[in-house]
C-alpha cells in the first residue's frame, strides 16, 4: 500500500528562510563531507557556500528538483503565474538563500531562479538578463578585489548553472544551444534532462547520446569533470567514469514523500507504480547530488575563480587599458592641435609683420621704383 504524505506534514518542511536548518539523519544531503574538499587556510576554514543558477523553460520541474536536491522548500511562498501573467512577464532573476547545517557543517546555499525564461513567443536574447546577472556578480567581485578591504569580500559569483533540457523533442532546441553558448564562458554549465520519468530507459539512453553529440557539434563548453589522479583506487576511477558517462544527468524531482512497504522516500506515484527519486535505477538524481555536494562543489568553485572570473578580469583589464590608450591619444591629438594652432598663429603674425615691413620698404623707396629691395 502506498501512502502519500504531503511535504507540509513531514520534518523536511521545518525550514525557515535564511535560518540554520538541522536535518534528520535519514535526510542526509552530504554537506558533512565538504571540509574534505575545502583547503584550509591558516588553520581556518573558508566559508562554505555555493551559488547555483537554474535555467530552463517553465514547468520543466526546476523548483521541484532544487527542493529535492537540497531537501528544503526554497519556494514556499511562490505563486505560479497564469498564462496572461506569463505573457506579460519578462525573464527575471530571483535569489533564494538558505543556511543548512549538517553534522556540524554549515553551508550557505543560494539558488538563482530564472522565471520567464523560454516562455515568450520570441525568445531571442531572452538569456540576456541571466548573462547580465552573472556579469554583475563578476563586476562586484572585481570592484571589491580592487578595493581596500580585500580580506572580507563577499563572493556572489555563480558557481554552477543547472541547465534543464526538455524530455520532449529530439535533443537540444535552438534556444538551448543559443543560451548555453551565451553562458558557457561565464559559468560552469551542468546539463540535465528534466522529468526523466516520462522517458523509457532506451529513450533516455538515445536522448543522452543525441545531446552529447549536439553539445560537441555546436561547440558548447559544458563543465568538464577533472581528470582522476592515476594513483586513485580502481573503485573511485570506476565511479568517476560512470559520472562522466552519465552527462547529461536524467533527473526526476518530487516534493512529496511516499511511504511504501514501511519505507519513506521522495517519489512520484503513478497508477502503474512508484518512481523513487533517489533510486539510481530510476534516475541520475543521486549521481547529480553527490557530484554537486559531496565530490565536485570545490572544483566548481575553483573553475569559476580560476577560469571564468579570470577571463572576465582579463577582459576588463584589456578594456581599461584600451580606454586609457585612447584617452592618451585624444589628449595627444588635442595638445597637437593646440600646438599647430599656436604655430599657425605665430606664422600669421609673422606674415603680418613681413607685410608691414614690406609696406614700409615700399614707403621709403624712391619714386618710380615699385619693388622693395
Ligand atoms: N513527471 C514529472 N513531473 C515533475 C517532475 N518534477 C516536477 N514535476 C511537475 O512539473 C510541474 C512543474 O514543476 P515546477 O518545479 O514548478 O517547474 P518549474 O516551473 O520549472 O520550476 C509540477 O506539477 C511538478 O509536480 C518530474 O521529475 N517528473
Ligand atoms: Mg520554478
Amino acid at each position: 500500500c502506498v501512502t502519500l504524505l504531503a511535504l507540509q506534514q513531514s520534518p523536511i518542511d521545518q525550514v525557515a528562510w535564511d535560518q540554520t536548518q538541522i536535518l534528520n539523519p535519514w535526510q542526509y544531503v552530504g554537506f558533512a563531507t565538504l571540509p574534505n574538499q575545502v583547503h584550509r587556510k591558516n588553520g581556518e576554514e573558508r566559508c562554505l557556500g555555493c551559488i547555483f543558477l537554474s535555467v530552463g523553460e517553465s514547468g520543466l520541474g526546476k523548483s521541484t528538483l532544487i527542493n529535492s536536491l537540497f531537501l528544503t522548500d526554497l519556494y514556499k511562498d511562490r505563486k505560479v503565474p497564469n498564462a496572461q501573467e506569463r505573457i506579460d512577464q519578462t525573464v527575471n532573476t530571483i535569489k533564494h538563500t538558505i543556511s543548512i547545517e549538517e553534522k556540524g557543517i554549515k553551508v550557505r546555499l543560494t539558488v538563482i531562479d530564472t522565471p520567464g525564461f523560454g516562455d515568450a513567443v520570441n525568445n531571442t536574447e531572452s538569456w540576456n538578463p541571466i548573462e547580465d546577472y552573472i556579469d554583475q556578480q563578476f563586476e562586484q567581485y572585481f570592484r571589491d578585489e580592487s578595493g581596500l578591504n580585500r580580506s572580507n569580500i563577499q563572493d556572489n559569483r555563480v558557481h554552477c548553472c543547472l541547465y534543464f533540457i526538455s524530455p520532449l523533442g529530439h535533443g537540444l532546441r535552438p534556444l538551448d544551444v543559443a543560451c548555453m553558448k551565451a553562458l558557457h564562458n561565464k559559468v560552469n554549465i551542468v546539463p540535465v534532462v528534466a522529468k526523466a520519468d516520462s522517458l523509457t530507459q532506451a529513450e533516455v539512453h538515445r536522448k543522452k547520446m543525441k545531446i552529447r553529440e549536439e553539445i560537441e557539434q555546436f561547440g558548447i563548453n559544458i563543465y568538464q569533470f577533472p581528470e582522476c589522479d592515476s594513483d586513485e583506487d580502481e573503485d573511485f576511477k570506476k565511479q568517476d567514469q560512470i559520472l562522466k558517462d552519465s552527462t547529461p544527468f536524467a533527473v526526476i524531482g518530487s516534493n512529496v514523500q511516499v511511504e511504501s512497504k514501511g519505507r519513506k522516500f521522495r517519489g512520484r506515484v503513478y497508477p502503474w507504480g512508484v518512481v523513487e527519486v533517489e533510486n539510481s535505477a530510476h534516475s541520475d538524481f543521486l549521481l547529480l547530488r553527490n557530484m554537486l555536494v559531496r565530490t565536485h562543489m570545490q572544483d566548481l568553485k575553483d573553475v569559476t575563480g580560476e577560469t571564468h572570473y579570470e577571463n572576465y578580469r582579463a577582459q576588463c583589464i584589456q578594456n581599461m587599458t584600451r580606454m586609457v590608450v585612447q584617452q592618451k591619444k585624444c589628449r595627444w591629438v588635442e595638445s597637437g592641435c593646440r600646438e599647430s594652432e599656436k604655430l599657425l598663429h605665430m606664422f600669421s603674425k609673422k606674415r603680418n609683420v613681413d607685410a608691414e615691413t614690406r609696406a614700409s620698404y615700399i614707403f621709403i623707396l624712391p619714386s618710380g621704383s615699385s619693388k622693395p629691395v
